[in-house]
């Protein structure tokens, strides 16, 4: 198995981290950003959207982070951390999907303002707008997560993962966080978590 991408990317983070959570061997390989390749024909014959990540499996090639980590879960999960039922897999669904659209914009608002883009084109006004949607989208996740463990339920599953490396992202950014409870305390366990700390706690530059 090979997965595609540069390890500060949140969408790249969600593959390796479920790798990582189902205990599977892959090779990594670092694509996309400095470390160019995505431009490649070799690569994007595999993906001619030419983003990242990109994961091949056998003669399976496979792109989009969601649908990687649901193929992942899928082929080689098992309950709680894949859901079984089709109620089980809408939950999460609803909030693979909710992460990965709603924070999209903000997200990036944040990350390309303040670690990414040259000085001289930062924009405050981005910054302050994706710091209050962030803030207003982690609200709700928090009070989900007010009477149980995980977005997933009980316990982790493919519905955490998109939600737990964008958390990674706006925790460690110096933006400001409202005090939410229950959203810290989900997070502290991802923290505690080897596969978290090994796909997801890397440098974010
Ligand atoms: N919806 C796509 C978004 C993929 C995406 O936007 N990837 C970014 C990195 S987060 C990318 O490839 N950027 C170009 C690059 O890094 O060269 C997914 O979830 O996989």
């Amino acid at each position: 198995m090979k997965i595609w991408g540069r390890i500060n990317s949140s969408n790249v983070r969600k593959v390796l981290w479920c790798a990582e959570e189902l205990g599977l061997a892959y090779e990594h390989i670092n694509a996309g950003g400095a470390f160019g390749l995505v431009n490649e024909p070799e690569y994007r014959a595999m993906n001619p959207n030419g983003l990242i990540p990109c994961l091949q499996d056998g003669d399976l090639i496979v792109w989009e982070s969601n649908a990687i980590v649901r193929y992942l879960a899928r082929q080689y999960g098992q309950e709680p951390f894949t859901p079984v039922s089709p109620a089980d897999w809408a939950q999460a669904d609803q909030w693979m999907d909710w992460a990965s659209l709603s924070f999209a914009g903000p997200l990036r608002d944040l990350v390309w303002n303040m670690l990414r883009c040259p000085p001289e084109q930062r924009s405050d006004a981005e910054i302050q707008r994706g710091e209050k949607e962030c803030a207003r989208l982690m609200q709700l996740a928090n009070t989900a997560l007010q009477h149980q463990a995980f977005l997933s339920g009980k316990h982790l599953g493919v519905g955490d993962i998109p939600l737990g490396c964008i958390a990674y992202a706006w925790f460690s950014l110096p933006v400001e966080r409202p005090a939410l409870e229950h959203l810290s305390r989900w997070y502290a366990s991802l923290c505690e978590r080897p596969a978290y700390q090994k796909a997801v706690m890397t440098a974010m530059t």
